[in-house]
């Protein structure tokens, strides 16, 4: 697909694959080329001008600067009266999260390489100053051939300055962002090993019965290691580096990449087919 002006005619559209916040995902494909593309619909009403403006034109700017084999790609966008159409990447496997959830947890393997492939793909934002702030399973998708996709800017932000704001799903956020204190990319670190704690038991550290809990539980840094599930020393040994309250002394995205649990497990091919 070129760059150029596009319309809805120039689409076949199929099934739905996807709802987010702001619209549905449809499978389709340009009918010049027959690629397959996931085409998302944003219904300007949903949007007011404010938000319409400011979110999704930095969204946009965002995941244009970003070009690595990690990130979903966005190729074109046009809009008619009433819809923004976004064309992205199809990733054929769909959502890690339901990959986690039919498998109720991951391998060590499989965890280890999706660790370590977000871990690159976090130092290559970070170099170009994105924090994603958002990486939870259901920003993730796989690709045919299983390799992770990042996807869903909707809450990062270009960092030139520690941040203050607040936002979010409670589980993934890092204490210093629960507590509206500064933050830089150290909070997608937090993120990493909440996401490798929740690959390995099936559920996020930090769950409770309400938000509130949760929120205490972060804040405290109540990590609980059950033994239902059986877990490498090395495993929980990265987790604790990570989930440290102290975002100067979380583990770098370097050292995470070192860590002798990512060397024995992870597949440096960055997909996993056990
Ligand atoms: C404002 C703009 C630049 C934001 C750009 N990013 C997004 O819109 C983030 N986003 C990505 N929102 C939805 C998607 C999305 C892309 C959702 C699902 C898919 C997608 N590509 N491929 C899929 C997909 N493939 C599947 C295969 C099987 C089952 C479900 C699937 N979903």
């Amino acid at each position: 697909m070129s760059e150029g002006e596009w319309n809805l005619a120039d689409f076949e559209i199929g099934k739905r694959i996807g709802e987010g916040k702001f619209g549905k995902v449809y499978l389709a494909r340009e009918k010049q080329s027959g690629y397959v593309v996931a085409l998302k619909v944003i219904f300007k009403a949903k949007l007011d001008k404010y938000r319409y403006h400011a979110q999704i034109r930095r969204e946009i700017e965002i995941q244009r600067r970003l070009n690595h084999p990690n990130v979903l790609r966005l190729f074109a966008w046009f809009h008619d009266e009433e819809r923004v159409f976004l064309v992205l990447e199809y990733a054929a496997r769909g959502e890690l999260y339901e990959l986690l959830n039919s498998l109720s947890h991951f391998s060590e393997k499989r965890a280890a390489t999706y660790i370590a492939s977000l871990a690159r793909t976090l130092a290559y934002c970070h170099e170009k100053h994105v924090i994603h702030r958002d990486i939870k399973p259901e920003n993730l998708l796989l690709d045919i051939e299983g390799r992770l996709k990042l996807a869903d800017f909707g809450w990062a932000v270009q960092s030139n300055a520690k941040r203050h704001t607040m936002c979010g799903t409670m589980d993934y956020l890092a204490p210093e962002m629960l507590e509206k204190r500064a933050h830089d990319h150290a909070v997608d670190n937090w993120t990493l090993g909440i996401l490798c704690y929740e690959f390995l038991y099936g559920a996020p550290p930090f769950e409770a019965a309400d938000e509130n809990d949760t929120k205490r539980r972060i804040v405290q840094v109540d990590l609980k290691f059950p033994s239902t599930h059986c877990v490498s020393v090395e495993a929980k040994d990265l987790i604790r580096k990570l989930l440290v309250k102290d975002s100067s002394k979380r583990l770098s995205i370097q050292e995470i990449l070192k860590h002798p649990w990512i060397l024995r497990n992870a597949d440096p091919s960055g997909s996993c087919s056990e």
